[in-house]
């Protein structure tokens, strides 16, 4: 008898594990349809109020089957349903009738795979969970008899077009085109902003998503665009807000204009130059930060800093969900006598969204701006910066001077002694920079974007 009791209690430990194991059914795969950024590790998928978004779900049953109704008995209906939850997991309403939503999958001519519609509209941006239930019932008796749930992480974009300025705090006052305010105050209790006619408007918090949103029409063409500040952490683990703002009308962009370019004395004998233009659409912009002290005078020594933006879609890329990508190459070129002598060096490679890059405690480049659209192709849906803006903050004794990117190479001022896109050899001068792959002169490779 005592032999029996071990190997009883094994089998029956398998049969709860294998139970345990096959228990439900299970999501396998979520795939979205003209959603403008597909969900990858660390970004949720983000869609347009506006817009269509297809969902394709690839549902097993238990036993590892299809979830089609051919793998079910007659009696049993399949259910597949997909909503917008709270806290609580009630259906969000999602288009502003005032009632919750449900989207109701349909199977398709693959067995297992379901899809559905959703249109969202009237809601404000921001990140929101999507739970899609697949369930099979027995209608004769009721039960449920295989089940499957699985939740996604949805940022709804506010229209297909929108701005992202980084780190705005309080005092800094905002201008899109003839809107503008002033913000008063920015803390996790909330805002409170300086409207025109000095007005305040308070935003509070409510709701603990670390969002303050409200609409204005921004645009002038006489429909609300979304203004939200969008918490979220900066270069030291420090709290940070992102403005963010959202519209449907194409202009949004331009309402950024540079000619509203700022000069600001900062500490000591610094000056900031506001709202330069890196990218702008095809047109790339660099920076030259041109050595004017007397030894640079004279050309006994001079170290000169080139800002350039790399070129291309990879570099200026936008996810929906707070997360900008504006990728420059800072390179620090030191010349003796009048370039006879000298080298290039790579100070600083890579994003520049968000942060205040520190370049030798010479420049502050801070990307602070990026303006977006949404490009909708037959083959892929995405962002594009079409519009990148940031602070350079350069010491006194330095010039700033700015040129298209494709002119550093025909423009022999912005070099001293001699120009590396023409000259390959210079003197004693060490090359280590290929100019003319970091400018995309030569290679015929480049992405575009
Ligand atoms: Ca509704
Ligand atoms: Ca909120
Ligand atoms: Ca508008």
């Amino acid at each position: 008898m005592v032999g029996w009791k071990k190997p009883l209690g094994l089998v029956s430990a398998l049969v709860l594990v294998f139970a345990v194991l096959v228990s439900a059914a299970t999501i396998t795969n979520v795939e979205w349809g003209n959603a403008i950024t597909q969900p990858d590790v660390g970004y949720a998928a983000d869609i347009i109020e506006g817009q269509p978004a297809v969902i394709n779900v690839t549902i097993v049953k238990r036993d590892g089957q299809p979830f089609a109704p051919a793998n079910f008995p007659p009696n049993v209906t399949l259910t597949v349903r997909g909503k917008f939850v709270d806290q609580y997991g009630n259906a969000l309403d999602m288009n502003g009738d005032g009632v919750g939503d449900i989207y109701n999958f349909t199977n398709t001519t693959t067995p297992g795979l379901w899809t559905t519609t959703i249109n969202i509209s009237n809601v404000q941006p921001g990140m929101y969970t999507l739970r899609i239930d697949a369930v099979a019932t027995n209608t004769t008796t009721g039960a449920v008899i295989d089940n499957a749930t699985i939740e996604e992480q949805v940022w709804v974009a506010g229209g297909p077009y929108w701005v992202a300025i980084a780190d705005v705090h309080d005092g800094e006052q905002v201008r899109i085109g003839s809107f503008n305010f002033t913000i008063t105050s920015l803390s996790d209790v909330g805002a409170i902003l300086t409207l025109p006619n000095l007005t305040a408007l308070t935003l509070t918090d409510n709701d603990h998503t670390g969002i303050l949103a409200f609409q204005r029409d921004v645009t002038g063409d006489g429909s609300n665009d979304w203004l939200m500040f969008v918490k979220s952490t900066g270069e030291d683990d420090n709290t940070v807000y992102n403005l963010y703002i959202y519209s449907k009308d194409a202009s949004l962009l331009d309402k950024f204009n540079s000619s509203d370019v700022d000069f600001y004395r900062v500490k000591g004998d610094r000056i900031r130059f506001a709202n330069r233009i890196f990218k702008d659409r095809n047109n790339y912009k660099a920076y030259v930060v041109w050595d004017n002290s007397p030894l640079a005078k004279l050309g006994l020594k001079a170290v000169d800093y080139y800002i350039v933006p790399v070129k291309g879609h990879d570099h200026w890329w936008e996810r929906g969900a707070p997360a900008a990508h504006e990728d420059i190459k800072v390179i620090k070129r030191t010349t003796y006598l009048w370039g006879l002598f000298g080298n290039d060096k790579v100070v600083y490679e890579g994003n520049i969204f968000g942060k205040n890059v520190n370049i030798d405690n010479v420049i502050n480049i801070l990307g602070k701006f990026a303006g977006n659209g949404a490009l909708f192709d037959t083959r892929s849906w995405r962002w594009d910066i079409l519009r990148g803006m940031g602070d350079i903050t350069i010491p006194n004794g330095y010039t700033l001077k700015s040129r298209e990117l494709k002119d550093l190479a025909i423009d022999d001022d912005l070099w001293r002694g001699f120009n590396p896109l023409k000259t390959d050899k210079h003197g004693f001068f060490s090359e280590s920079v290929d100019w003319s792959k970091l400018l995309g002169i030569d290679t015929g490779d480049e992405s575009e974007s």
